[in-house]
């Protein structure tokens, strides 16, 4: 594997086994919020083991899926209906709500894929499934939960904003880095497509669990009593 893709490869293992310590602390620390802070504990926690398989030059193969990043595809299918499950938990819309987030993205992953398996026009038809998947996702996101949310304090409705608005715009380049890699038209080397995801990847999941853990407190009944105590 050419050197700076194992290189940036290690820096994802890296900076997420870092990431991991942050919900991984609270987690140890704070018995209320352990349901977040295991789901969160996970996300990152799959993304370092998934990224210093890759380092090592770890790739599965299945028959008709030669050439996937299956590596790659199998940490997205784990941790990312992980983050969309957890902006549910967060607004507490109810389990149908993340049941149809969770299965929404399922179909953008599997989708992906399908495409990245598939040659010639067909790849694009798997993809505009996948882009019609996220479309139904995003607004998930963007209407149904604030719609069917309960917060419970101001500090709470900032944190899920956030969160989730930090998600849908990043989540968002991935078709577009799609698009431009050697699965789409080409025009990124394989080693600017490994930079540009492994920064993305950082961003979304790093980025998500730090906010996440700092939002806690308006979230637990500790974190309200103390926004009481200082009102
Ligand atoms: C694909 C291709 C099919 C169409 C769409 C895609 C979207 C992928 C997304 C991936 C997010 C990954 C994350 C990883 C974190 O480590 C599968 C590229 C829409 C949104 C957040």
């Amino acid at each position: 594997m050419e050197l700076t893709v194992t290189l940036w490869l290690w820096v994802g293992a890296v900076g997420m086994a870092l990431g991991t310590l942050v919900p991984l602390g609270r987690f140890v620390r704070d018995e209320e919020s352990r349901v977040y802070t295991a789901v969160l504990t996970g996300v990152t926690a799959i993304a370092a083991v998934a990224y210093a398989l890759m380092a090592q030059g770890y790739a599965v193969s299945l028959p008709g899926l030669e050439g996937v990043e299956l590596v790659r595809y199998v940490d997205w299918l784990l941790t990312t209906p992980l983050m969309v499950l957890y902006l549910g938990l967060l607004s507490r819309s109810g389990p149908r709500v993340y049941a149809a987030l969770v299965a929404a993205d399922v179909v953008v992953v599997t989708s992906g894929v399908v495409a990245a398996a598939l040659s010639g026009p067909t790849r694009y038809v798997a993809f505009g499934v996948g882009a019609v998947a996220y479309l139904v996702l995003s607004y998930l996101l963007l209407r149904t939960l604030p719609r069917r949310a309960s917060f419970q304090s101001g500090d709470h409705v900032a944190t899920f904003t956030t969160v989730r608005n930090l998600t849908v715009v990043v989540w968002s380049l991935y078709p577009v880095v799609w698009l431009l890699a050697p699965t789409g038209v080409g025009l990124l080397l394989p080693e600017t497509q490994v930079l540009v995801m492994t920064y993305l990847d950082l961003v979304s999941k790093v980025g998500f669990v730090v906010v996440a853990v700092r939002g806690l407190d308006g979230i637990t009944s500790h974190g309200t009593a103390r926004t009481t105590t200082a009102d």
